[in-house]
């Protein structure tokens, strides 16, 4: 997908292996291969049921995998060659497929390392593909989202960024910026008339498209993150509100044990929930009181801790009983949390009016609702939802979401560039300064689809992958 086509020589030398599948008993599990070893590493690993035989590239061949220095079958096996450069990688590759337990895929993986492969590190087969030119950068970071996606919209822009949208739309940005500065640097040396020799009016026509295009690029950030990385979402409330009641309709399941006993809860209890596509990571907290005993003590300290770190609270007040210091305490202590104020009980007769929460909470939905009968769930669900999110974002394959902070920062810094570019043109500024900015713009697109971007950076991406990718 990157720009150039012609034929990239593989850099790695060494042959990796890993088990690619996650540990546990499943009911095949896969070690695979990559490098220049591979071929002959199976070779020695696998007897065919049938012979004579030889591999064909990209075919299904069934077998014994064997320990080459016993001659002894270790497993039943489908083993996979898929020669360079049509593998995921670019290099030679080999998926040995296994039955899923840990010990066969250990032993399989052992018997790999044995015979010349080293370890793969995290992430290393992506970062192959990428180094060997494969994917870009952000095709590569996609591979992580996709993995770790939680809801389909998630998926989807997961998706819309490992098949290139991103990249693509860096190119469309790119192609003029080249022919710009080109011209600009043609100038540079000419004496001041010749100025008048460039295209002015289509040149800033262009900036400001581009301009126009980042900038709406950039304003898919905030929902954007919202999607790709989820949020986590608190519930807070003095004890016995029926905290540990929401989490379980809203899971639908009796997750946390509720009990009319104040000081049920002390654990944080943790579970991910789709919220229209948000996958929203949702804590139940023991209630905040002076805790009777130290048990208690540490889960008021947990559930403190919780609620400062979370994107989102949600407010528990119990309207059966009148408000006390333990709830305007919990007020004062969330007062510049983004929260969402739980009205509940509402089958109970109240004893809090509604007018008196709206006075409390101007700025805040407050929505009623009854843990016990699940009334009001959908209505909290879309309140969660819009505290989130502010204007819908249009998920599809061509309408580019960006999701990632990488992404945004060059993005800001490529349209601030562009349009300090503009500026000088419009006021007349010299052509090295509108040569400078143009070629920072040239530099921050190619940071951001892998070209120049630092090692570190690369690492710090590579690093957050599982290890068999
Ligand atoms: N009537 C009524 N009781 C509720 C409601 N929600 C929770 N409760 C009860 O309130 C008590 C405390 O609930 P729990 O979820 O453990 O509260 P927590 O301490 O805030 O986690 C339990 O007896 C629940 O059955 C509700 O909406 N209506
Ligand atoms: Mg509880």
């Amino acid at each position: 997908m990157k720009a150039s086509s012609e034929i990239i020589i593989p850099r790695a030398e060494e042959t990796i292996a890993a088990i690619s599948t996650p540990f546990g008993e499943s009911g095949i599990g896969i070690v695979r291969m990559s490098g220049p070893l591979s071929e002959s590493i199976a070779q020695k690993l696998f007897k065919p049921k049938k012979a004579p035989f030889s591999f064909i590239s990209h075919h299904f061949h069934h077998g014994d995998l064997i320990d080459p220095q016993s001659g002894n079958p270790v497993d039943e096996v489908l083993i996979v060659l898929m020669n360079a450069p049509k593998t995921y990688t670019r290099e030679d590759m080999v998926e040995i497929h296994c039955h899923g337990g840990y010990f066969v895929l250990q032993r399989a993986l052992e018997l790999t390392l044995a015979l010349g492969a080293r370890m793969a590190q995290p992430g290393e087969f992506t970062k192959r593909a990428f180094l060997n030119g494969r994917i870009d950068l952000t095709q590569a970071e996609a591979v992580i989202d996709l993995i770790k996606a939680k809801t389909r919209e998630s998926l989807e822009i997961a998706g819309q960024q490992l098949r290139g949208l991103l990249y693509k739309e860096m190119a469309s940005v790119r192609e003029k910026l080249v022919e710009h500065l080109a011209l600009i640097e043609a100038h540079i040396d000419f004496p001041e008339e010749e100025i008048e020799a460039i295209p002015q009016a289509e040149m800033k026509q262009d900036l400001l498209n581009k301009v126009q295009k980042l900038e709406e690029w950039i304003s898919t950030y905030e929902e954007g993150r919202v999607f790709r990385e989820g949020v986590s979402c608190a519930i807070t409330g003095k004890t016995n509100v029926g905290k540990s009641s929401l989490l379980n309709v809203l899971l639908k399941q009796e997750r946390a044990i509720v009990t009319p006993i104040p000081g049920t809860t002390r654990d944080v209890i943790e579970e991910v929930l789709n919220i229209h596509g948000i996958p929203v990571r949702l804590m139940d907290t023991a209630g905040l009181r002076k805790a009777k005993d130290s048990i208690e003590q540490e889960g008021v300290r947990r559930a403190k801790e919780r609620v400062a770190d979370a994107d989102l609270v949600l407010l528990m007040i119990d309207g059966s009983r009148e408000l006390d210091e333990d709830d305007e305490e919990i007020f004062r202590e969330i007062d510049a949390k983004k929260k969402v104020v739980v009205f509940n009980k509402k089958d109970l007769s109240q004893k809090i009016s509604s007018e008196a929460m709206k006075k409390k909470f101007p700025d805040h939905s407050i929505v009623p609702i009854s843990a016990l009968k699940s009334e009001g769930i959908e209505e909290l669900k879309q309140a969660i939802y819009s505290s989130l999110v502010h204007r819908d974002l249009r998920v599809s394959p061509e309408h580019l979401i960006v999701a990632n902070i990488r992404h945004k920062t060059v993005l800001s810094q490529t349209r601030k560039n562009l349009s300090d570019a503009l500026m000088g043109l419009e006021e007349g500024a010299s052509l090295e300064f509108i040569a400078f900015e143009i070629r920072s713009a040239l530099d921050g697109l190619g940071e951001m689809v892998g070209e120049t971007t630092t090692e570190e950076v690369i690492n710090r991406i590579f690093d957050q992958f599982c290890i068999g990718k």
